[in-house]
């Protein structure tokens, strides 16, 4: 007798008949990850009316039919909230959608003409494109796998710089004074780890990104479980290794410990194993400008999250990744997001910069023969280009309305196409000011070189 294929199987089938695309999307907190999803679908959704996709054959051919959302086959993970998000930017005045947690998915099935349509006319051919959009902050958990308790302690506190250290300062008074080997008080970790949370929470409010564990910035369901119950404890060194190890299970040191290993065991695992391995294809987002607007502590800080995300996509030889579940990706985008606050000409430098924030990742990648592509983008541009004349010169402006509602022409400084300088910082040569979203989309929503992040992600799908 013929046994019904289970999901994974037919999934596997799917996609080896080319007719399932798992598209992950990801980046840090305000990458701009909802943008993007959104902007995506609704592009897709009016391929081949008003959609500008040029930089997409299959759209600039006209073979692009169009896409439909269909339900999603895990039914495990909430759905990408695009009715909402749609609604805020229609909304009068328009305004951004509200921030999301988590992982969602979405399911579009797009229909195409093939380039080489079989012997009948009007042969069309379909694609399942499972969208899913997480957080970033999950990739920096990648290296606890790799660690231990104790290491992992030494080292939280050593890559921070002064101001990154000062918003800490309340939690490491209080974790100092716990002593190691004393026994357990559930209620006073559970207070300490509370201060963790909120300190790292804080330094996230302030413009730090090379936080852990990511789960206490997103907790998800999993606030206040005891699982999210632990923080790193100041002042240990590797040379204490025997004497901590030996300390009873009820002991602090011992408790701390043991809460990292579940989550490291049952949070951090699963979400590779479960989602991670099998997405074909990544596009992780960056907001360069906004962290070039933050200053140079906080540039600095964005390098070193990204150096760690992006382990999740070196699957060289020796990687932990690779040990661990052997993933399998075959393409991947990085994107400097928010293109429409800086000028045109300043695209090429924006994309530049990028490629130097990522500069080792990126060798990595390359000797993993993954194929990556670097661009800028602006999933839903908010902003005019003009011209204006000064003295004489034509130099380009941008125009834009303020959160507030106020309409500004401006321009807002140029871009350094390589790591900035003590000089740049000196001159603070870049004003970054947030925009209103454009004012409520009828048709496709305007962006900037969105259908080049598509061609590249799945346009040989399109084929
Ligand atoms: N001007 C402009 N702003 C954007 C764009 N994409 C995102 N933003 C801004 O960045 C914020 C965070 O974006 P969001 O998509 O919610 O980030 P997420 O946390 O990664 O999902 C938004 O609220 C907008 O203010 C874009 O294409 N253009
Ligand atoms: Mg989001």
């Amino acid at each position: 007798m013929r046994q019904p294929l289970t999901r994974e199987l037919a999934d596997l089938v799917e996609r080896g008949r080319d007719r399932q695309l798992r598209l992950a999307v990801t980046g840090l907190s305000r990458a701009g990850k909802t943008a993007f999803l959104t902007s995506l679908v609704n592009q897709l959704r009016h391929a081949g009316l008003e959609a500008r996709l040029d930089l997409l054959p299959a759209a600039r051919e006209g073979r692009l039919l169009g896409a439909r959302r269909v339900s999603q086959p895990d039914l495990a993970v909430p759905r990408f909230p695009y009715d909402q998000a749609m609604a805020a930017l229609a909304a009068e005045p328009p305004h951004w959608p509200a921030p999301t947690r988590g992982i969602s998915e979405l399911r579009l099935s797009i229909r195409y003409r093939p380039t080489r349509s079989g012997l009948w006319r009007g042969d069309t051919g379909q694609l399942a494109l499972d969208l899913f959009d997480y957080p970033g902050e999950w990739l920096l958990d990648l290296p606890l796998l790799g660690t231990d308790y104790l290491r992992w302690s030494t080292q939280v506190l050593a890559g921070a710089g002064a101001q990154r250290r000062a918003l800490m300062a309340e939690w490491e008074r209080a974790a100092a004074r716990l002593d190691p080997a004393a026994e357990a008080n559930e209620a006073e970790l559970a207070a300490i780890a509370e201060q963790y949370a909120m300190a790292l929470r804080a330094a996230r409010e302030a413009g730090f990104a090379d936080l852990q564990p990511g789960r206490f910035l997103l907790p998800g369901d999993l606030a206040g479980a005891p699982v999210l119950q632990f923080f790193p404890l100041p002042g240990l060194a590797d040379g204490d290794r025997e004497r901590l190890e030996a300390l009873p299970p009820e002991s602090v040191y011992a408790t701390l410990a043991a809460r990292f290993r579940h989550y490291q065991q049952h949070i951090v695992k699963p979400f590779y194993r479960d989602h991670f391995r099998r997405f074909d294809r990544q596009i992780v987002l960056v907001d360069v400008l906004g962290a070039l607007n933050a200053g140079p502590e906080r540039f600095e800080d964005l390098a070193r999250a990204l150096a760690t995300l992006m382990q999740s996509f070196d699957y060289g030889k020796r990687s932990l990744l690779s040990r661990l579940f052997a993933p399998r990706i075959d393409r991947l985008a990085i994107a400097a997001t928010k293109a429409d606050h800086v000028t045109p000409e300043q695209h090429p430098r924006l994309t530049a910069l990028l490629e130097a924030l990522l500069a080792e990742p990126l060798k990595d990648l390359r000797y993993a023969n993954v194929p990556v592509k670097a661009l800028s983008l602006a999933s839903i541009r908010a902003t005019d280009v003009h011209e204006v004349v000064h003295q004489g010169e034509r130099t380009p402006a941008l125009r834009g309305t303020t959160l507030d509602g106020e309409s500004l022409l401006l321009f807002p400084g140029e871009v350094p196409s390589r790591l900035p300088d003590a000089d740049f910082w000196a001159r603070q040569g870049f004003a970054f000011t947030a925009f209103r979203p454009p004012p409520s989309p009828h048709g496709a929503l305007p962006h900037i070189r969105l259908d080049a992040a598509l061609d590249w992600l799945l346009g040989d799908k399109l084929r």
